[in-house]
C-alpha cells in the first residue's frame, strides 16, 4: 500500500474500496438561495440539482464558518484549522502552498486529485498536490476569464461557471488516472459579486418579485458596528457595476461602474446580447422615476434577480456532474459535497456581502451524499464548521491527518449518530478591518440559543448578545439586559474556553476592559 494510506480493514479483513470525493464549493452562495433549505427566496428560484444531493443524502441545518471571508475560509477547508492557526486571516494574504493540506495527503495516499475554478489564495495551487488544475485569476471574471494552468495563463472565451463545469467533467471522463480513487474540487466563482448571470439566464428572474426581508430597512439601533458597515444594498451597491442600471431610457450605458473590467472583457456579440436582454427592464425602471424607498426595494429585486440568475448555471453544473456520476456508475462509491466558502446576506439588515457573525453570513450550506452510508433525506442539526471538512475527507479516505487539525469528522453525524461529546457551540473570528465594506473586527461564540460578540476595533469596541430563540434576526442587542446576565457570563466562559482551545490570542482578552 502507498505511504500514508492507513486504510482500515473491515471485519472480514479485506480493505474496503476507498470512496471518490467530489467537493463542490461555490463562492458566496447563501443557504437562503438553496431550495433544500426551504427559504422563501429559494421557493421562487429553486435549485433542483443541488437539492438532489440532500435528497440522496444529508443536509446540515446548522453549518457555519469560523471567519466569513473567502481566503480564510478556503485556507480552513484545506488545513482543517481556524484562521489564527493557519494564519490566512484576511483576503490578500498569501497562502503558503507547502503547508499541510488534505488534497496533498490524499494524493500521497494514492488518490488522483484535481482542482478547477476559483482558488484565490495565491497565484496558483502549484505545489498543493493536485495532479491537474485550472484556476481563475484571483477573484475571477464571469465572462471570458483569465485561466491559469500549469502551462501558464490565457484568456478563455466562455462563462466561468460553465468552464469550471466543463473542465471538471473533462477530467472526470478522460483526464484522471482511472486506476486510482479520485478527489476533485470544483470551485465556482458564482454567485460572487458583481453577480453577472450567463446570457441564457439573464432574464430568468426578471419578472419575479422576491419577498423583501422584514428587516430590510433595519435602523441598527444598539448595534454600532452594524450601523457603520458599507454593504447596504440601496446605499453601497454601485448602480452600474452591481445593479446594471442604465443612465436613461433608450440607452445601454451603465450608471456608476467602479470596476468596468467585468464588462470590458465581453466580446461584442456577448455585450450586444447582454444589452438587448436588459434593455426593456432598465427602460421601465428609468421611466418609473422611483422614489427613494421604491428605488431601495427595486434595487433589492434587481440584486436578487442577478444573484439568483448566476446560481442557475451553478445548479446546472451540479446537475451535469451528478448525471455523469450516475450514468457511469461512479456515484455508488462517490461522496459528493456541496457547500459555499461562506454565507451571504440577501437583503437581511439591508445588506449584501458577509463578514459579520450575524446568522446569514456565519452560516453556510452543507449537503452531502454517499450512497449506502447516508440514509436519503437525512437532516442533521448538530453544529458543524468548516474546520470539520478536512478531518471528514481524511477519515473517508482512510488517511491519518496531523495533530494540528482543529475540526472533527462528520461521519458519525451523517450516519445518523451524534456523538455525546459533539460540540455545542461554535467559535467565530473576523479580522479584516480596515477593508472592503468596513466591517469591524470581532470575535464571538454561538450556541443553539445565544450569540455573544465582541467588536474590538479602535472606533467600535463593544459587546453584543442575542437570544436567537426570541430574536432570530438579531435586531435586539441584549448585552445590558439584567435578566440575561447569568447567560451572558456563561457564554463569556465558553468564549474564553474556545479561544484557548483554538489557541487564538488575537484581539483583546475576553475580560479586557472596553477602552
Ligand atoms: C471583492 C468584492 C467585495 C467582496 C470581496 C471579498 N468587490 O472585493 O464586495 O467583499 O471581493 O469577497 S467586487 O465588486 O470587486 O467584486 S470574497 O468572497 O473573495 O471574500
Ligand atoms: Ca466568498
Amino acid at each position: 500500500m502507498l505511504a500514508g494510506a492507513a486504510q482500515a480493514k473491515d471485519q472480514k479483513g479485506t480493505t474496503p474500496q476507498r470512496p471518490n470525493i467530489v467537493y463542490i464549493m461555490s463562492d458566496d452562495h447563501a443557504y437562503q438561495a438553496i431550495s433544500a433549505y426551504r427559504s422563501e427566496v429559494s421557493k421562487l428560484a429553486p435549485t433542483p440539482n443541488i437539492d438532489r444531493i440532500a435528497r440522496n443524502g444529508a443536509i446540515f441545518t446548522n453549518s457555519f464558518v469560523g471567519n466569513s471571508l473567502c481566503g480564510p475560509s478556503r485556507a480552513t477547508l484545506l488545513t482543517g484549522r481556524q484562521s489564527n492557526a493557519h494564519g490566512f486571516k484576511q483576503n490578500g494574504n498569501k497562502f503558503d502552498n507547502s503547508i499541510w493540506v488534505w488534497p496533498r495527503a490524499l494524493s500521497q495516499a494514492g488518490y488522483a486529485t484535481a482542482l478547477f475554478g476559483k482558488w484565490h489564495l495565491n497565484y496558483s495551487p502549484e505545489g498543493i498536490g493536485f495532479d491537474d488544475w485550472k484556476v481563475l485569476d484571483d477573484q475571477g471574471e464571469y465572462y471570458n476569464p483569465d485561466i491559469i494552468t500549469p502551462k501558464g495563463r490565457s484568456i478563455v472565451e466562455g462563462y466561468a461557471t460553465d468552464l469550471t463545469t466543463q473542465y471538471s467533467l473533462e477530467w472526470l471522463k478522460s483526464g484522471r488516472d482511472k486506476s486510482k480513487p479520485f478527489a476533485i474540487l470544483i470551485h465556482h466563482k458564482a454567485p460572487h459579486r458583481n453577480f453577472m448571470p450567463a446570457l441564457r439566464h439573464l432574464q430568468k428572474y426578471q419578472g419575479v418579485t422576491f419577498p423583501v426581508p422584514a428587516n430590510y430597512f433595519d435602523d441598527y439601533a444598539g448595534r454600532p458596528a452594524a450601523a457603520a458597515q458599507e454593504m447596504n444594498i440601496y446605499r453601497d451597491m454601485y448602480e452600474g457595476h452591481d445593479l446594471k442600471m442604465t443612465v436613461a431610457e433608450g440607452t445601454a450605458q451603465l450608471r456608476y461602474n467602479r470596476w468596468p473590467g467585468g464588462f470590458d472583457r465581453m466580446t461584442h456579440a456577448q455585450q450586444a446580447e447582454w444589452d438587448r436582454l436588459m434593455q426593456a427592464h432598465n427602460d421601465r425602471m428609468n421611466a418609473a422615476k422611483l422614489t427613494e424607498r421604491e428605488l431601495a426595494v427595486w434595487k433589492y429585486q434587481r440584486y436578487m434577480q442577478q444573484y439568483l440568475g448566476t446560481i442557475a448555471s451553478v445548479d446546472e453544473g451540479v446537475g451535469a456532474v451528478l448525471d455523469y456520476l450516475e450514468e457511469s456508475g461512479l456515484d455508488k462509491n462517490t461522496v459528493v459535497v456541496y457547500t459555499s466558502d461562506q454565507g451571504f446576506y440577501l437583503g437581511e439588515h439591508g445588506w449584501f456581502d458577509k463578514r459579520f457573525i450575524y446568522e446569514e453570513s456565519m452560516r453556510t450550506p452543507f449537503l452531502i451524499q454517499y450512497p449506502g452510508h447516508i440514509r436519503p433525506g437525512t437532516r442533521v442539526a448538530a453544529p458543524i464548521q468548516n474546520v470539520d471538512y478536512a478531518p471528514t475527507f481524511l477519515e473517508l479516505a482512510g488517511v491519518k491527518g496531523p495533530d494540528t487539525l482543529q475540526g472533527r469528522s462528520l461521519r458519525a453525524l451523517f450516519a445518523g449518530r451524534t456523538p455525546a461529546d459533539w460540540r455545542k457551540d461554535v467559535y467565530y473570528h473576523y479580522y479584516e478591518y480596515p477593508g472592503f465594506h468596513a466591517v469591524r473586527a470581532h470575535y464571538g461564540v454561538r450556541s443553539d440559543r445565544y450569540k455573544l460578540v465582541r467588536f474590538y476595533s479602535k472606533d467600535i469596541n463593544n459587546w453584543e448578545f442575542y437570544d436567537l430563540k426570541t430574536d432570530p434576526s438579531e435586531m435586539h442587542n441584549r448585552i445590558d439586559d439584567s435578566k440575561l446576565q447569568r447567560q451572558i457570563a456563561q457564554m463569556k466562559k465558553r468564549l474564553v474556553a474556545l479561544r484557548r482551545q483554538y489557541g487564538d490570542n488575537d484581539g483583546p482578552a475576553v475580560d479586557a476592559p472596553l477602552n
